[in-house]
């Protein structure tokens, strides 16, 4: 922990105090003493490591105190005590730029909001401007102020196709010195989140200033930010930014454990080591009396001790995956070997580069049973949509492959456009013929919430429609989600027995991990995909079951994990 999160941390102590409105020189103690360790020069964990953490202006003794407690344990017993006492939502809302603990208590007394979904929820009802003290300004406002926060959250970010690619080619490079053995991936990389905000890498190794040198010499690197003996951090071109930890094979497991976090998980865990007598960091154990450190070789064995199952690094999140372990309700997550066919893939009779027959190749050596060829209907201006005439055509060139070959079922199918009047691209006649029919949206995304939700659910409630491909149409670094009621959408589907589509796209990713798991507990099936336009895109699976495994989702969830034969008959295929 560096001064700055320190400080951090104070402030949202106080704004937390604020909020339950807690006598104001409490809240002030902790709002001064943030400010004076921001302009500290020296890092606190150094002076307190060299034992000379004595007067800081500011800060008295008991503040002082809670500083050893994070400096030792990441966070403090009264914030966390604090903060379990109000609903997990709040502290969002008071991040909003413009709204502060007051107003936050306000929108939580008079309106129930406990989440910023909730608040804009409110404010688009307009029940914003009726409070007191605030009007219709105030509340356009704090939409404004909503949706941009949700923007800058993606921001500085970087989509994790790209980010892991490069820690690929920097973990070989690095694994080429003589001073290191072995490098492996930690932080939200491995966590395989859909962004992330820096590479962390952990080299094991001897000699670690003679790694670190390495390290920061590697040719690519634009600036060097961090050159210690047992670390370091290097921008990379496009202000990627990455860490490198050095250590001994002995205490690999407890590096590799920390540094993959997330940081809200490692928390819990810190307090179940404390538990038990123990404080954990990223050396070890150490015993709380003794003062004896253990360190872990191995992962696993920081699971073991505490009494847990081993957990995957894509759910370390703390939401809800420790209990689980310790109730023995983990869940069984999906894997790539699951995946049993493919049913979103274009082909040249769109925008696709490849003919139906490569592709049907490509998935019989990827071991598929079956894929489906869903090209764009008509109105996709972008993408050489089919015409109902041709799409005929295009069934009946797919029934002569099937006929041609056992090796693989090729499904006759569509990505049927949404139109911006809510309308289908093709009749029902049409639709009827198809073994498959994807529908999705690609006009009218800066339409209001209400009207791009009531098309989507029209489109769910139509008889033919099978999945809704990228359910919210963002684009990393590109654009956000569209205004949808994703509540609304999941009951609809969950009525209609539609399918969600994760659609595997790195640029994509939707739905993202939060937004599978809500689908996956209302009990609506999933299909991952991978939009395939060229062969290559196949292997975008491994991003789709990425998210998939962040948002708990398991084989029985998802419809592509299906034999051909189960396949046919959930989608009502007859022949
Ligand atoms: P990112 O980079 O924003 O996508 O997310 P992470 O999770 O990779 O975060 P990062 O790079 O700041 O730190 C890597 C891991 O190191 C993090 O997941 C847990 C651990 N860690 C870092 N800072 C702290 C801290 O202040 N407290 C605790 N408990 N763990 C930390
Ligand atoms: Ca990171
Ligand atoms: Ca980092």
């Amino acid at each position: 922990m560096d001064n700055i999160q320190i400080a951090e941390m104070f402030n949202r102590m106080a704004k937390l105090l604020e909020f339950k409105g807690e006598n104001p020189f409490k809240t002030r103690a902790y709002t001064n003493a943030a400010r004076s360790i921001k302009g500290l020069d020296e890092e606190l964990s150094v002076l307190y490591k060299s034992g000379v953490m004595d007067s800081i202006p500011g800060v008295g003794e008991a503040l002082k105190s809670k500083i050893v407690e994070i400096l030792e344990t990441g966070s403090f017993d009264a914030y966390e005590r604090t903060i379990k006492e109000i609903p997990p939502g709040i502290m969002e809302i008071m991040d909003i730029p413009g709204i502060g603990p007051k107003m936050t208590r306000s929108f939580y007394e008079k309106l129930g909001a406990t989440s910023v979904e909730e608040l804009s929820k409110a404010a688009r009802e307009h029940r914003i401007r009726r409070l007191p003290r605030m009007g219709e300004k105030h509340e356009e406002k704090i939409l404004r102020s909503i949706v941009r926060m949700q923007q800058d959250k993606d921001h500085g970010r970087h989509p994790i196709a790209f980010a892991g690619e490069i820690a690929k080619q920097i973990r070989d490079e690095l694994s080429s010195s003589p001073h290191i053995e072995k490098v492996v991936i930690a932080g939200s990389l491995r966590r395989k989140k859909d962004t992330v905000g820096d590479i962390d890498l952990i080299a094991i190794s001897n000699e670690p200033e003679k790694a670190i040198r390495f390290f920061v010499n590697m040719e690519q690197v634009e600036e060097i930010v961090e050159s210690g003996t047992s670390k370091g951090a290097v921008l990379y071109p496009g202000n990627l930014r990455v860490d490198l930890r050095v250590v001994e094979m002995a205490s690999f497991g407890s590096m590799i454990q920390h540094f993959t976090g997330s940081k809200e998980h490692n928390i819990h865990l810190r307090k179940i080591a404390l538990s038990k007598g123990y404080s954990l960091n990223e050396y070890g154990f150490k015993n709380e009396i003794s003062g004896k450190l253990t360190p872990c070789s191995k992962e696993k064995e920081i699971y073991d001790f505490l009494g847990l199952e081993y957990l995957p690094p894509e759910i370390r999140e703390d939401m809800g995956e420790i209990e689980a372990s310790l109730t023995g309700k983990l869940p069984r997550l999906i894997e790539k070997e699951d995946i049993k066919g493919d049913l979103h893939v274009h082909s040249n009779w769109s925008d696709g580069v490849n003919s139906i027959e490569e592709l049907a190749q490509a998935a019989i050596q990827r071991g598929y049973e079956y894929i489906a060829i869903t090209d764009h209907s008509h109105s996709t201006g972008i993408a050489n949509g089919l015409s109902e005439k041709r799409l005929l055509e295009h069934i009946k060139i797919i029934d002569t492959l099937n006929e041609k070959t056992d090796d693989i079922r090729i499904l006759s199918g569509t990505e049927c456009d949404i139109r911006a009047d809510g309308k289908l691209d093709y009749s029902n006649e049409i639709l009827e013929k198809l073994d498959i029919v994807i529908v999705a949206v690609h006009a009218g995304l800066e339409q209001d919430r209400n009207k791009i939700t009531r098309r989507i659910v029209a489109a769910l409630e139509n008889e033919h429609v099978d999945i809704l491909a990228h359910p919210t149409g963002r684009k990393l670094g590109k654009r956000p989600a569209y205004d949808i009621d994703m509540d609304k959408m999941i009951s609809v589907a969950k009525e209609n027995e539609k399918i969600l589509e994760i659609n595997s796209s790195p640029w994509r990713l939707d739905l993202n991990d939060t937004n599978a798991r809500k689908a996956k507990e209302q009990g609506v099936m999933l299909a991952i995909n991978t939009d395939t336009h060229t062969i290559e895109h196949f292997d975008n699976i491994s991003f789709g079951i990425d998210v998939a495994r962040r948002g708990w989702v398991e084989s029985d969830d998802v419809i592509n994990t299906m034999n051909l034969k189960q396949l046919c008959a959930r989608l009502g295929i007859l022949k």
